[in-house]
């Protein structure tokens, strides 16, 4: 690949002159004795019960890290810093999308997560009871998820853009007690409805049965949309905002699990990724620090994620605010009122830490330079990217033109699974490769080997692994420990390696490059969805017999989905392109907007092998316009042949 070859990027001397880190003073220190490097990083922590072993893998693969040590999360996000003096800082800087917004002390989130958890408190919830929060981008979702982790309540975040189906399969799995959600959210310059939603979920029957775990919902008032009521609904400002700001928090065991986050795996069940406390908070704050070489006292930090996903989860709340940073979270979409929002939300704050995903580049790219130079964006230092590799060429125009041709960027490769970053540069050390996320952090261990576990040679395409425990690792599969030690530990059982689902190669340099996924899961602009989530809702539709979805390149969303469906015997297919508005429209609504294929394909039949297998290459082939391979087992090859001609 030429990119390989092509020029690197040291870091400025200026900045490097100030990093956090430089040299490899840190790899150095890590790779002389790893878990003493650990025990290092989680002593940034406020622990009430230090710990006595970093790490006790002897019942591997469920780890325990920190062993015996206790903390309580949301203690160390917010009232330390109160504490140490800092509570005037403004910890979060909130824009809502009809342009309201509120700046948030550290002493202003200490009140109102001190409220929530005594409201919550005094609902008899207890330490490791199941809370879903179902909200938009609005600050009590940070509230609420902090004062979760204050009582040692286990949240569960469903995206907000996920349908009510998605909702209730996520509340029934998790056996949640209580739904936080809002009346409504705003988007693209509308309220739309959002408590419906959960009525919906909470209400439709699934086996038989309406929602069995949950005994509240607490509403906060966002968009005073109208909404019907139950006996089970609260309102926030009344229940909230009638509690003490008065809490004592209690420590929990390190390993007590603060979160679950359910993302797709191969089948079409999402799995309830599980995470501790005390590693994952370690390595959230480690890697906030320096990854983003933060400044807490001087940096405008802004990660533009939504709290459904993991990296709204890692750096949004649980890194920036155990690290004291000040951020900004902005409500809405980049092109509300219009295409300058974020570009105005940046000069106006000074944003200097900007975390995006490569999408979103693209986006701004086509939408045209002339719109971030319009305006002062001077107070960018760091640039960040995240969820999907980014391409070369958008790597440069980010450098170039959000970073004034000198801002480093930090391509960030990770998972839900692993909870935090784990191969990327440290700006103040690493040479970059545009499109390559360079190196395993310090203290985290990976390598590329092939389906035997052979490491391969610099050069060679294998299977990216992580060979060694870290201490935000996922602890398990929310009910499922088969499903835990099947996924991620049994492809390469006998080493003990964790098997990350991606392909990647090391260059002649010895840089990493992130291939992208090796199984059945796409990225959609950096959103994980699997084929078979799509293809069981497509089959949903009365219309369709059958149905096979890929993942094929876009130039904006990385990969759009496309599906070839065959129709039931006797359907009216006089109208295909309503049919294919249906289909759509279904996915929609059974899993997500986001999840809604680019195009859907009326075929007669599927490629399949003999074994029965769906030929997803072949089809992938087809949705990407190139000259077809073997179609010998296809009874009728010329359809797939017209259709990739269209396209090619
Ligand atoms: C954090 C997050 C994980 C999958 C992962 C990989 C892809 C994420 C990437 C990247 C190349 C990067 N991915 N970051 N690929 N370079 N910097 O995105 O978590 O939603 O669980 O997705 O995303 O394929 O396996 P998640």
């Amino acid at each position: 690949m030429t990119d390989s070859a092509a020029a690197a990027y040291p870091p400025p001397a200026e900045f490097a002159a100030q990093a956090n880190t430089h040299g490899r003073d840190l790899y150095d220190r890590a790779e002389a004795d790893r878990l003493g490097f650990w025990a290092e990083q989680a002593n940034r922590l406020h622990w009430d019960t230090p710990f006595d072993e970093v790490l006790d893998w002897s019942g591997a693969p469920f780890a325990k890290w920190f062993v015996g040590g206790k903390l309580n999360v949301a203690y160390n996000c917010v009232d330390r810093h109160v504490d140490a003096g800092n509570g005037d800082r403004v910890a979060i800087h909130w824009i809502g999308e009809p342009g309201d917004s509120r700046d948030i002390t550290y002493s202003d989130l200490k009140d109102e997560v001190s409220r929530a958890a005594n409201y919550l408190g005094s609902l008899g919830l207890n330490a490791g009871d199941r809370v879903a929060i179902y909200m938009p981008m609005v600050p009590e979702a940070i509230v609420a998820m902090l004062a979760c982790a204050r009582l040692g309540l286990t949240h569960s975040v469903v995206f907000g853009g996920f349908s009510a189906g998605a909702l209730r399969s996520r509340i029934d799995d998790a056996q949640a007690r209580v739904v936080i959600t809002t009346d409504g959210q705003f988007r693209r310059g509308k309220p739309t409805p959002l408590k419906a939603n959960v009525d919906e979920a909470l209400d439709m029957d699934v086996d038989g049965q309406k929602a069995q775990s949950v005994e509240k919902v607490l509403v906060v008032q966002r968009c005073k949309n109208d909404i019907d009521w139950h006996d089970r609904d609260v309102w926030w400002h009344e229940s909230v905002g009638a509690a003490s700001s008065d809490h004592t928090p209690e420590a929990f065991d390190a390993e007590h699990p603060l979160y679950l986050l359910y993302t797709s795996g191969t089948t079409g069940k999402p799995k309830g990724i599980v995470h501790s406390s005390g590693g994952y908070l370690t390595q959230a704050a480690y890697t906030h620090y320096y990854l983003f070489d933060l400044k807490p006292e001087k940096d405008v930090f802004w990660c533009t994620a939504d709290i459904g996903w993991v990296t709204g989860h890692t750096y949004i709340v649980y890194g920036p605010l155990a690290n004291g940073a000040t951020q900004i979270i902005y409500e809405g979409t980049p092109n509300s009122p219009n295409e300058h929002r974020h570009f105005e939300i940046i000069e106006k704050y000074g944003v200097s830490i900007y975390y995006i995903a490569p999408t979103l580049v693209r986006t701004f790219m086509k939408w045209g330079r002339e719109i971030p130079d319009a305006h002062d964006l001077s107070s960018i230092r760091l640039l960040g990217s995240v969820g999907e590799p980014i391409n070369p060429e958008a790597w440069r125009w980010y450098r170039g033109v959000i970073g004034a041709g000198k801002a480093p960027i930090v391509d960030t490769w990770w998972q839900t699974e692993t909870g935090a970053a784990m191969v990327a540069p440290l700006p103040g050390t690493t040479t970059l490769k545009p499109g390559s996320a360079m190196e395993p952090v310090p203290g985290i261990s990976a390598n590329i080997v092939d389906d035997d576990g052979n490491s391969l040679p610099r050069g060679e395409s294998g299977l990216l692994v992580l060979d060694q425990p870290w201490p935000a690792m996922l602890r398990g599969i929310w009910g499922d420990p088969e499903r835990f030690v099947d996924t991620y530990w049994s492809r390469y059982a006998d080493q003990g390696w964790y098997f990350a689902g991606d392909g990647a190669r090391y260059d002649e340099d010895g840089a990493l490059w992130v291939l992208g996924r090796v199984d059945d899961v796409m990225n959609i602009s950096g959103h994980r969805i699997s084929t078979a989530e799509v293809e069981s809702a497509l089959v949903g539709h009365p219309a369709v017999a059958e149905a096979a979805v890929v993942g094929a390149s876009d130039a904006t969303t990385g990969q759009a989905i496309a599906a070839f469906v065959i129709l039931r015997q006797g359907v009216d297919d006089s109208d295909p392109a309503r049919l294919v508005d249906e289909m759509k429209a279904q996915v929609s609504k059974d899993i997500s907007p986001i999840a809604k294929p680019r195009e859907i394909n009326i075929v007669p039949e599927l490629p399949k092998t003999r074994s029965g297998k769906i030929m997803r290459r072949l089809l992938r082939d087809v949705a990407e316009g190139r000259e077809l391979g073997d179609t010998s087992t296809l009874v009728d090859p010329s359809v797939f042949e017209n259709i990739r001609k269209q396209k090619g």
